[in-house]
């Protein structure tokens, strides 16, 4: 039984298709407090994050666009993650994925001053590590990855408080990346798990050797769930759709062993559009995931040594 924690997360400001701030009410109403009691665990609701008046910060990157609202919304996340930690599992609903900018820098404060080390398991079909400067689009949904690893060029940003360190980040479901990220990424040691490594390897075998390195670290584990990490025909409700996602299959598996393994300690629902969805199959779609996420199972199987 584990105490979940509902935040809501209504960022829109982080990409240009207005919709997402619909995202925590979209999942209240496709059933997640539910879902989460009927497996037995609490639910407590904190109701919707509301940010501080932006404060007129700019950058020199003249495509960027709401930069002092989302640092507004990145302190006020952040303060909503650390204080949510020491009390159960956080899960930020959002939202635009520039809600992890302010997610993760809170997780790894609490980590960091819990003296344990901070893993993050990227689910997305795109890198997000691009840093405020790289940004060509800028939309800043696209940065959050590289700021939880502390890339320079987020300067007008509070500093990351604890960057997680490249060997401790696992990426699933990559097929998009830019080339100014795919550089970043090449002097990193984080583990990049395209649909190349999916298609040969299948997903379970990257995925269980990540697991193994967060178990034997004693580590915390942040999982940032993008929608876009599944196929668009299943899950359309979505502003940046690639096609050749993971199946809905793939990504069952992927939160079975996800909770079989009793190593998440926050996650967060990123990027869902309920203005984009048909009839809420989206938002169910990623609803039934938690479910996985937090133990549903058809039959029970021993815990298998990892
Ligand atoms: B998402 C792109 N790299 O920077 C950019 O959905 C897409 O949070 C970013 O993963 C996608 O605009 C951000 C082209
Ligand atoms: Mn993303
Ligand atoms: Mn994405
Ligand atoms: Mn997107």
């Amino acid at each position: 039984m584990t105490h979940c924690i509902l935040i809501g997360a209504p960022v829109d400001e982080g990409q240009r298709r207005p919709g997402c701030l619909m995202g925590p009410a979209a999942y209240r109403v496709a059933g997640l407090p539910r879902t989460l009691t009927d497996l037995g665990h609490t639910v407590e609701d904190r109701g919707d994050v509301v940010p501080a008046p932006g404060r007129g910060q700019t950058c020199a990157n003249a495509a960027v666009h709401h930069l002092p609202e989302t640092i507004a919304w990145t302190e006020a996340l952040a303060a909503a993650a650390s204080t949510a930690m020491p009390d159960g599992l956080p899960i930020f609903m959002g939202g635009d994925h520039s809600l992890s900018l302010g997610t993760v820098a809170g997780v790894a404060s609490h980590a960091d001053a819990a003296g344990r080390p901070l893993f993050v398991i990227w689910l997305d079909a795109h890198s997000d590590f691009h840093t405020v400067e790289t940004t060509t689009s800028g939309n800043l949904h696209g940065t959050p990855m590289a700021y939880a690893a502390g890339r320079a060029g987020f300067d007008p940003f509070p500093p990351f408080p604890a960057p997680v360190p490249g060997e401790n980040i696992c990426m699933f479901g990559i097929r998009s990346v830019d080339p100014a990220e795919h550089a970043a990424l090449a002097e990193t040691e984080i583990t990049v798990n395209d649909m190349r490594v999916l298609d040969e390897q299948g997903i379970v075998a990257p995925l269980r050797a990540f697991l193994d390195r967060v178990r034997a670290a004693n580590g915390m584990l942040h999982v940032s769930l993008d929608v876009d990490f599944l196929d668009p025909s299943f899950a359309p409700a979505v502003g940046t759709t690639v096609p050749g996602g993971t199946t809905f299959r793939e990504a069952h598996l992927v939160c079975e062993l996800l909770h079989e393994s009793g190593l998440m300690t926050s996650l967060d629902l990123v990027e869902l559009n309920p203005f984009l969805d048909e009839r809420g199959k989206t938002a169910r779609a990623m609803v039934d995931l938690v479910g996985s996420l937090m133990g549903r199972k058809v039959f029970d199987r021993p815990t298998r040594a990892f």
